[in-house]
C-alpha cells in the first residue's frame, strides 16, 4: 500500500522533462532554440553564456520590445540582468504551469536586444507562431 502510493508520487517527477535553451551563443543577440514545446509541471533552464541578458515574458503583439520588469503574465516570468561577463554562466529556470502560449524576450538596451530578434516562444500555437511573434518584435 504505502509502495503503491509513493510510486504514483514519482510518476509527475519521472515524466517531467527539463528544456536547456542556450542564451547568447557564440555572443549572438539570441535564445536557442527559439520555440520550445514542454508539457505542464517541465522546467525551462536557460542558460546565459555571454554579454548581459535577461529572460522576461512580454506580449505576442504590440509593446513587445522591451519587456516590462516583472514580464507579461499572466504565469509569466522575469529573470533580471543575468551577466556573464565574468564568465559565470547563470542560469534561470522557469516551471511551465499552463499550456498556453508565452513569448519572451530580453530587455537589455531599452528592447535593443529585442528588437535585434533576442526572441524566443513556449508553446506557440498556428494562430500565434513564434515568426509572426519574431516579425512583431523587430517591428516594436
Ligand atoms: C547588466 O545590465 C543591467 C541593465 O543594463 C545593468 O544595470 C547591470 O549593471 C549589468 N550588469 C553588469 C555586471 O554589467
Ligand atoms: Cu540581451
Amino acid at each position: 500500500m504505502f509502495s503503491k502510493v509513493f510510486f504514483l508520487a514519482l510518476i509527475p517527477a519521472i515524466l517531467a522533462a527539463d528544456h536547456a535553451v542556450t542564451v547568447g551563443a557564440n555572443n549572438a543577440l539570441a535564445f536557442s532554440p527559439t520555440s520550445i514545446v514542454a508539457a505542464v509541471g517541465d522546467t525551462i533552464t536557460f542558460t546565459v553564456v555571454s554579454r548581459n541578458h535577461s529572460v522576461s515574458s512580454t506580449s505576442f503583439s504590440g509593446a513587445v520590445c522591451p519587456p516590462p520588469d516583472g514580464g507579461v503574465g499572466p504565469n509569466g516570468f522575469d529573470s533580471g540582468f543575468l551577466s556573464d561577463l565574468d564568465g559565470s554562466q547563470p542560469t534561470f529556470t522557469y516551471t511551465v504551469v499552463d499550456t498556453v502560449p508565452h513569448f519572451g524576450a530580453c530587455k537589455q538596451a531599452a528592447g535593443a536586444h529585442c528588437r535585434a530578434g533576442m526572441t524566443f516562444a513556449i508553446n506557440p500555437s498556428s494562430t500565434q507562431t513564434y515568426a509572426q511573434f519574431l516579425a512583431n518584435a523587430k517591428a516594436s
